[in-house]
């Protein structure tokens, strides 16, 4: 009799984990499909004829966002911050000159910690950006910086970032600048400082804070031509330490 409930309880088990795949399945051939809607809606729509100002053929960046983890935004937000209002839906998509990509995929990252509390440098560019506890990268305390070298100069119009999003959490001092100076001396450029009260030295920005989510934090770069690409952090609201899972930069060879 207790081999035969063992059994039973495994038959249980199997049944289980068999549904757990169908369904499993059934999301992957449901996301597929919505994806094969959504491009042959843009093959002729609206979206394929976008044009630039200056004639350029446009497309929404081929981003792919990771899964959400949590929904709202219930905790406190920094004291003093200014901050974006929340947006209804999900994120428009990004028009840029067709055959933009992300540059960044698998590119070399240094970073003023060279030495992470947690993880390597390395996964800021692994196309890993899902919000499990082995998908980020941990940096010590303060303003850190971490920099990607797109190995060439590129004309850059977004950079996607995505600091930690497994709890709901606000980055501070989030500052993205390009140069084509490793060392960021000469040639700077800032894209986005959300450092209100200049406590990262670098000057006051005028960027809004955010929450962190799946969708990352897109920054404009209005096709700035660059080779590298350096993101300032300085903690967040759920931990002093620089918590960094992927950057994405979307770019073009310069012609
Ligand atoms: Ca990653």
């Amino acid at each position: 009799m207790k081999n035969n409930e063992i059994l039973n309880k495994r038959y249980a088990n199997m049944k289980q984990i068999a549904l757990v795949m169908l369904v499993v399945a059934g999301m992957v051939w449901l996301g597929g499909s919505a994806v094969a809607a959504e491009e042959s809606e843009g093959n002729d729509g609206q979206k394929a004829s976008a044009k630039s100002d200056s004639g350029e053929e446009l497309a929404p960046i081929p981003l792919e966002l990771p899964m959400p983890v949590f929904t709202g935004t219930e905790i406190d937000i920094p004291t003093g911050a200014k901050m974006e209002e929340p947006r209804e839906g999900p994120r428009p998509d990004f028009m840029a000159p067709v055959g933009t990509e992300n540059v960044a995929f698998e590119k070399k990252v240094t970073s003023s910690d060279m030495n992470p509390v947690y993880g390597d440098l390395e996964q800021i560019t692994d196309g890993d950006k899902e919000a499990y506890d082995t998908s980020y990268v941990e940096l010590k305390k303060g303003p850190q910086w971490v920099q990607v070298d797109l190995g060439d100069n590129y004309e850059i119009y977004a950079i996607v970032m995505w600091h930690s999003h497994n709890v709901p959490q606000v980055a501070k001092d989030v500052i993205v600048q390009v140069s084509n100076d490793p060392d960021f001396v000469e040639g700077v450029k800032t894209l986005f400082n959300n450092d209100q009260d200049n406590s990262s030295g670098l000057g006051i920005g005028k960027g809004l804070g955010y929450f962190e989510s799946h969708e990352g934090k897109l920054v404009d770069a209005k096709g700035v031509k660059a080779r590298y690409v350096r993101c300032w952090s300085n903690g967040s609201t759920y931990t002093a330490l620089n918590r960094w899972t992927e950057i994405e930069v979307y770019g073009k060879p310069v012609k």
